[in-house]
């Protein structure tokens, strides 16, 4: 009975430490989760995308079901690319830098092209709930950028979901149209393609952030947050939008919220108790 009880604890503990492999593991001791995009590779040629993998826990969809097996750096600012503007199948996805006048600034975003190929375009990261306990509120940080303008405004719009389908817009009444305070609007449009100019780039970086309180991110499930690449915004035409971006992606849950450093360390002492009674 009394070893029963002890591996029981043991598994208890190792599933509230343990993580699952390729996905973003969200535990009390790490409730926190932060993204750079550094790691992305910037090269004009292509690059193979790996949904979950070469961003563990990040998967890319477009309306149109579009392969999306590769991905292409562009630049934007004193000089221009040929890529930047490309959203042919396998190269809407984008690694991007600003190249100000000493040169690409070294900070890599991740972005794409929407477009009559890919359509509407949708980066969704899955977190998992290892805290061991039902987290209620949790905060989400981003920054956005524009590289390309075109004659159609899009939007990049951000939601949530613990199914994978059913999205939630955040912070707003929002829906498709943008009245969420998460939504990011691109500058104005001109007429044809535009690669943005240095001035202009840094005119469009914006950062966001907000509090999700009331949810029920149950237990050893999925949070999905999904930025959302919208081409056919109302009001708007439809045709290839703007190369957006986004960057610095934070998501954090209040300490109050996870299952606590000490209740770990709790368990794990209890496990040595059990083990040191069954000896005896
Ligand atoms: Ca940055
Ligand atoms: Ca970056």
């Amino acid at each position: 009975m009394k070893k029963t009880n002890s591996v029981v604890a043991l598994l208890s503990c190792a599933f509230l430490i343990g993580s699952l492999h390729g996905q973003v593991s969200i535990t009390s001791e790490n409730p926190t989760y932060e993204q750079d995009f550094q790691s992305l590779v910037i090269n004009q040629l292509q690059t193979p995308w790996v949904d979950n993998s070469t961003l563990p826990g990040w998967t890319v969809t477009s309306s149109n079901a579009v392969a999306n097996g590769n991905y292409r750096a562009g630049f934007a600012g004193t000089s221009s690319s040929a890529t930047l503007g490309d959203s042919s199948s396998g190269d809407f996805i984008k690694s991007l830098q600003i190249n100000g006048p000493s040169g690409l600034d070294g900070d890599t975003r991740f972005g794409n092209r929407t477009g009559s190929a890919p359509g509407n375009v949708f980066f969704t990261l899955e977190l998992i709930n290892n805290t061991g306990s039902e987290v209620s509120e949790f905060s989400l940080g981003y920054e956005a950028a524009q590289f390309l303008a075109r004659g159609e405004n899009g939007l990049l719009e951000v939601s949530y979901s613990f199914n994978n389908v059913d999205f939630t817009t955040i912070d707003g009444s929002g829906g498709l149209g943008g009245t969420s305070s998460m939504s990011y609007t691109p500058l104005g449009s001109p007429s044809s393609n535009l690669i943005l100019n240095y001035a202009q780039i840094n005119e469009s970086i914006e950062s966001f952030s907000s509090t999700i309180s009331g949810a029920s991110w149950g237990d050893s499930t999925s949070l999905y947050i999904q930025f959302a690449f919208w081409r056919d915004v109302p009001g708007g035409s439809t045709g290839n939008s703007p190369v957006l971006s986004i960057d610095d992606v934070t998501f954090a849950i209040p300490e109050s919220n996870a299952f606590s450093l000490a209740g770990g360390i709790l368990c794990v002492v209890l496990v040595g108790v059990r083990r040191l009674r069954n000896r005896a």
